[in-house]
């Protein structure tokens, strides 16, 4: 089956993904350029208030996926953390995923339950580099009707183990037959990941999360040349909280809302990320 993202990665060039959490911070990101959206697990976890630590359900994850896939119509890259359990499970969530919609899924080699990459001093274990390509076959048989991009994520630079170990899991992973590497750093600087770039021997191309070090523009990310996604993880949830506390400060500071209403989204622009006009094209065609 056609799947927009395996065709946009076979045209080459650098694709980019925005983190979203609901349809409407997906809408956003499609209106502004991104070639695709990524259903961020850290992002829906904060927006539910949440430890970003497997405490969702992949159900709760994969609801608010099937409603972002709904409202755009951009390739979407689901975040499936470690799968949820063992290979059996990972196969099962990456199958409601494909039949969901998703164009692509990522799978850590972390243990499950998960704890979050960039938290200083969290739990970061791995599992053996077997148990971990039977996950990656699992997950290709289950999205193989519908053309399903497998990503692995190896966490090894996240863990401490150094760029030997993230390369030996990488290879294993690109053996087993995924699609795509996404190679997971926390450094402040981009050195770890473009050491790892140079050694990749490029049987597949990687995947990086800039998060923790943003001078990493995308025309660096171009020149380094194995890369081909480069996903934004956390900048929705991150700018809906620093607009959101401005504008609630505000409007305690001012004592009403007058001084906010002219420089927030108006009502208007809300209906029409609503879609309103269509709805009301649609009652004219059919309330009758
Ligand atoms: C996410 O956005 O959920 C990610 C990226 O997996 S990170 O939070 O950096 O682990
Ligand atoms: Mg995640």
């Amino acid at each position: 089956m056609a799947n927009a993202l395996r065709e946009r990665l076979a045209a080459g060039g650098l694709v980019t993904a925005m983190a979203a959490h609901n349809p409407l911070s997906a809408r956003l990101a499609e209106e502004a350029g991104f070639d695709a959206l990524w259903a961020s697990g850290f992002e829906l976890s904060a927006a539910y208030g949440v430890p970003d630590a497997s405490l969702l359900s992949f159900t709760t994850h994969l609801d608010m996926t099937r409603a972002m896939i709904e409202q755009t119509g951009i390739p979407l890259i689901a975040d499936l953390d470690t799968g949820y359990g063992n290979a059996i499970n990972a196969g099962h969530v990456v199958g409601a995923y494909a039949r969901a919609g998703a164009a692509a899924v990522v799978i850590e080699d972390k243990t499950f339950p998960k704890d979050t990459s960039l938290l200083p001093g969290a739990r970061q274990e791995l599992v053996r580099i077997e148990e971990f390509q039977g996950k990656i076959d699992a997950a290709r048989d289950a999205g193989a009707a519908s053309g399903l991009v497998v990503i692995a994520r190896t966490e090894a630079l996240i863990a401490d183990l150094g760029i030997e170990e993230a390369l030996r899991r990488g290879i294993a992973y690109a053996e087993a037959g995924a699609d795509l590497l996404l190679i997971h750093s926390k450094r402040k600087t981009p050195d770890e990941i473009v050491a790892f770039t140079g050694r990749w021997p490029g049987r597949v191309p990687l995947v990086i999360v800039p998060t923790a070090y943003p001078d990493l523009t995308e025309a660096k990310i171009r020149a380094l040349g194995k890369i081909a996604i480069v996903i934004y993880a956390n900048h929705a949830v991150r700018a809906a909280v620093g607009a959101m506390r401005e504008v609630f400060a505000a409007i305690r500071r001012d004592g009403g809302i007058h001084q906010v209403d002219k420089r927030i989204a108006s009502v208007e622009d809300i209906f029409e990320l609503q879609r309103v006009a269509a709805m009301k094209e649609a009652e004219k065609k059919y309330l009758r």
